[in-house]
């Protein structure tokens, strides 16, 4: 087996951003750890209050970030972090100004814990560029990215990733604590396997979404049915589910929310790089996700992501709405 350690020492990346990358690994054992203890400790449930988005904060989300904004911290390498629990972005106090910009969300679909789904952490990193602010530095293109990944936590846990050599997945071994090498070079299949949508936002979708929806429901020739829905409500969970077998997520605009709910730095960016390193296409509807030029830290975008093929069909239809 070849272990994580062992396929970066092949592959070289640059000493910086391998101790990025390492920082973010071991934050993930830390999470694991607490996640699958989560019933039998006092970290279960909200923790009283909103966060910047207007969202009710679970105890893990705040553990998970404290132990993602440490681990970056102690690495020495980052310039400047941003996390989706934060209004604003931190500079570490043990920061390195030429060094690298992470942009995370440490625990994404949180509102998962207590029933026991699957959640990941989603993370996106940068070379930070000398001259530019510290909030300029967040809001590069994704197109910039240097690595884009996250970790399931689910019947086991993954770190998937790339640096744009292909999309690379490693199995967590929890006797060992280490990971290793278990989907190497993931090419998500072309084929109508699973549609993800929330429809319970039916009444304020756009005329273009439903009419995609009832595109992905008709039969084939044969009058079987091309499609089965699949719909867990984390992102890392619904995404990893049709990258490996197949499908398109959406995550739409609606007339309640013309950008939809997800997040463009911590959530559709790092998501659009791997999808897009495995063979798949990811876009808002219209633009291609990555070309997308942020304006603010917490800025929302709609979300269509698999398939190269039924993304393109999505943004026909969202063309004719
Ligand atoms: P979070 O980052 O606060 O956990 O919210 C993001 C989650 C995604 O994981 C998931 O796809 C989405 O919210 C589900 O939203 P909804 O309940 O509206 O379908
Ligand atoms: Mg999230």
């Amino acid at each position: 087996m070849i272990s994580l350690r062992d396929y970066l020492s092949q592959h070289s990346l640059s000493d910086g951003l391998e101790a990025v990358l390492w920082a973010l690994v071991e934050a993930s054992k830390h999470i694991q750890r607490d996640i699958s203890l989560a019933g039998l400790r006092d970290i279960c449930g909200a923790a009283g209050h909103v966060n910047v988005q207007g969202e009710a904060v679970q105890k893990l989300d705040l553990l998970a970030n404290d132990y993602v904004k440490k681990a970056l911290n102690e690495c020495g390498q980052v310039a400047v972090l941003a996390s989706e629990e934060e209004e604003e972005y931190i500079i570490p106090d043990n920061h390195k100004e030429d060094g690298y910009v992470v942009l995370f969300d440490p625990l994404d679909g949180s509102s998962n814990i207590d029933v026991n789904v699957s959640v990941g952490m989603i993370f996106s990193i940068y070379k930070a560029v000398p001259g530019l602010s510290a909030l300029d530095n967040c809001l590069q293109t994704g197109d910039k990215q240097v690595l884009g990944g996250y970790v399931l936590y689910g019947t086991s846990t993954m770190l998937v990733f790339t640096v744009g050599t292909g999309t690379h997945g490693f199995t967590y071994d929890s006797e060992k604590k280490h990971y290793f090498l278990s989907h190497e070079n993931i090419k998500t299949p072309n084929k109508d396997t699973y549609y993800s949508i929330n429809e319970g936002n039916s009444s304020s979708l756009y005329k273009g979404t439903l009419k995609f929806i009832d595109y992905l429901k008709g039969l084939t020739a044969e009058g079987k049915r091309s499609f089965s829905a699949r719909y867990v409500g984390s992102l890392v969970s619904d995404f990893h589910r049709n990258l490996l077998k197949g499908g398109i997520y959406i995550y739409p605009g609606t007339q309640k929310n013309p950008k939809g709910k997800l997040r463009l730095l911590y959530e559709a960016n790092p998501l659009a790089f791997i999808c897009e390193q495995a063979g798949g296409r990811c876009s808002n509807g219209d633009i291609r996700t990555m070309d997308i030029a942020p304006t603010e830290l917490h800025e929302r975008c709609a979300l269509y992501i698999g398939n190269e093929d039924l993304v393109k069909i999505a943004e026909s239809y969202e063309a004719t709405a």
